[in-house]
């Protein structure tokens, strides 16, 4: 087989390619790093790098796919969320713990995260002519977080946790509300009028590659940072 390469203008490949790049260093720093961290923070640092992790095994194999295909990953890009975005709330109950996290708040954060992501993966491959009503039930769930983490229960045990997880906390929130936004904006790009009906993107091929290379801005800003936020704050009480 011929030796398939990136061409200059193919901003999906390349960002698949920097995608894998960029969570398997991650990976390295989190997983050396863990060394020289304090005890308290160490199960923290190490799902950090856990969740690059798992992405990098995910980018790799998506990397490939879509060089072969010039296809969306859809699959296992759902298997690599659903396996990394509830390791975030994990953090969340992780930080929170040492101010009184009741096991119970974890499991709503991860199942309203299953939520999220199982009817958004419903909106993108079975039910695709119905993507709206799946993006919307799917927004509900993020909402849902959003709100867990802003002004319910993880705000108030943040609270109570001391001024550098506060601090922490603040600033995965924004994450949580700037951050996880963007993967909304791809799916409405990327299903067919995803937008209440409005199609944004008329041809379907141009569609599903907007929304790979937002998919993969987002993945890089929310996994590769939030473990940063987590690295930092580690650093701040050692
Ligand atoms: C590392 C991966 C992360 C942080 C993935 C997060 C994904 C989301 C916040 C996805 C949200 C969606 C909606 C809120 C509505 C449309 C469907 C989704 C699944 C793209």
């Amino acid at each position: 087989m011929d030796h398939l390469k990136i061409a200059s203008d193919n901003y999906v490949a390349f960002t698949f390619f920097i995608g894998t790049m960029a969570m398997m260093a991650a990976s390295v720093f989190f997983f050396f790093e863990l060394n020289n961290t304090n005890q308290k923070w160490r199960t923290s640092v190490l799902v950090s790098g856990l969740i690059t992790f798992i992405a990098a095994v995910h980018y790799y194999y998506m990397r490939g796919y879509n060089l072969e295909t010039n296809e969306s990953p859809t699959f296992f890009r759902y298997v690599d969320w659903i396996l990394t975005v509830p390791l975030m709330c994990v953090e969340f109950y992780l930080i929170t713990k040492k101010a009184g996290a009741k096991i119970a708040l974890l499991w709503k954060l991860i199942f309203a995260s299953l939520v999220m992501l199982v009817t958004g993966y419903f909106g993108e491959t079975i039910y695709r002519d119905s993507s709206v009503i799946w993006g919307v039930i799917s927004g509900a769930a993020y909402f849902y977080i959003v709100y867990l983490i802003w002004f319910g229960e993880v705000a108030k045990l943040s609270q109570n946790a001391g001024s550098n997880v506060a601090a922490a906390t603040r600033i995965l929130a924004w994450f949580v509300l700037v951050g996880w936004a963007i993967y909304p904006l791809g799916y409405i790009l990327g299903t067919p009028g995803g937008l209440f009906g409005i199609q944004l993107v008329a041809d379907a091929a141009k569609a599903s590659h907007y929304m790979d290379i937002v998919y993969n801005i987002a993945d890089a800003i929310n996994k590769i940072g939030f473990g940063l936020v987590i690295y930092s704050l580690s650093r701040k009480e050692d």
